[in-house]
């Protein structure tokens, strides 16, 4: 089935915004099919449907961020929707601080409050007004590292940027979970095994999914300065911490004053999965993009993936990651 013939499917998932130019790109890029079917094209080391490519491609050659922007990069199912709402809480929590009930984060999804650049903003226009948004903003992406990258080394000064990673089993699940909602269907066992088929060989949508995270992980090795690098799993064990260590990085500290009163533990709570899932704009209508509210909010549990994959399966994953990271310091769950 063409993606197109489902009508309720994201665009980015489809292949009807494409310009001629584009058309003769993709003709001349090493082709795949993801797990459903739908056509997949591999550019410059990572797989993409037709509008997301497109929309990665105006991104990359229009893009260029203002030094106070703020840029949230991860994979799909990553940590995204938990690292907008923590970055928008502790960026703009002075101006709530008086009227905690006005607080944009309980009247909107995440995802409307921090725009996605190539899912949202440069796939409903080849060059967005982004001058419109306030300062400090917050943006984010699932785009591969060298587009990132092209359009950042346009600003006059390097602007700050966060990836929140996930352990590969649990995402992997979780992405499992979203294509079942996404595709409003409960898919059986053969196409979880194909599913599970092409993240092994990392055919999917951003993927291989190790060369996304291992590219993040270096960039935020060489310039620690304005690349952040965090995990789902330590904001999970160590919350405190991670959000002292986010506020510090984009340069906005608790105070002493902030963190005896509670500061800290006051966006974790608003932030918290139970907190968003339970508020009524994230249960019902869709965000800006045409997704279901709902569909970013499940259990967030750390090692789901036990309820889902055999011994044999996780034994895959864990070997495939093993010898794609090693050597990079970087450690996974
Ligand atoms: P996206 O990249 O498509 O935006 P993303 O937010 O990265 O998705 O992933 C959704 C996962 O984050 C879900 O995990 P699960 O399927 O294992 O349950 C979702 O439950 C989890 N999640 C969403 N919001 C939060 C939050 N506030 N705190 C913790 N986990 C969250």
């Amino acid at each position: 089935m063409e993606a197109s013939e489902e009508s309720h499917l994201p665009n980015y998932m489809k292949d009807d915004n494409v310009s001629q130019e584009t058309k003769n790109l993709i003709a001349s890029l090493p082709s795949d099919k993801d797990f459903m079917g739908y056509g997949l094209y591999n550019y410059k080391g990572c797989w993409y449907y037709p509008n997301t490519l497109q929309a990665v491609l105006d991104f990359q050659k229009h893009f260029k961020p203002r030094d106070t922007d703020i840029i949230l990069a991860s994979l799909p199912k990553g940590g995204t929707t938990w690292l907008k709402s923590l970055v928008f809480a502790v960026v703009h929590r002075e101006k709530y601080r008086e009227n905690p009930q006005t607080h944009p984060l309980l009247s909107q999804n995440p995802h409307d409050l921090v725009p996605f650049l190539e899912i949202e903003l440069y796939a409903n226009s080849q060059i967005p007004d982004l001058t419109k948004f306030p300062s400090p903003m917050i943006f984010s992406t699932h785009t591969h590292l060298q587009a990132l990258r092209e359009a950042t080394t346009k600003a006059s000064s390097p602007c700050k940027i966060v990836y929140v990673c996930r352990g590969i089993k649990d995402t992997f699940v979780s992405g499992w979970h979203y294509r079942n909602m996404l595709h409003r269907t409960k898919m059986d066992q053969a196409t979880f095994e194909l599913m599970f088929d092409a993240y092994c060989r990392g055919v999917l949508l951003y993927g291989p999914y190790w060369e996304h995270v291992l590219s993040y992980w270096k960039w935020s090795l060489e310039d620690k300065e304005n690349v952040l690098f965090m995990k789902y799993e330590e904001i999970i064990e160590e919350p405190r911490i991670q959000v002292k260590r986010l506020a510090e990085f984009l340069k906005c500290p608790f105070t002493a004053e902030e963190e005896e009163c509670g500061s800290v533990e006051e966006i974790l709570k608003l932030c918290s999965l139970r907190n968003l899932s339970n508020l009524e704009v994230n249960k019902k209508g869709t965000t800006r993009i045409g997704l279901d509210s709902q569909i970013f909010f499940r259990k967030g549990e750390v090692g789901d993936w036990k309820n889902h994959l055999t011994p044999q399966m996780a034994k895959t994953v864990d070997e495939i990651i093993e010898c794609r990271l090693r050597g990079s310091g970087l450690i996974f769950q």
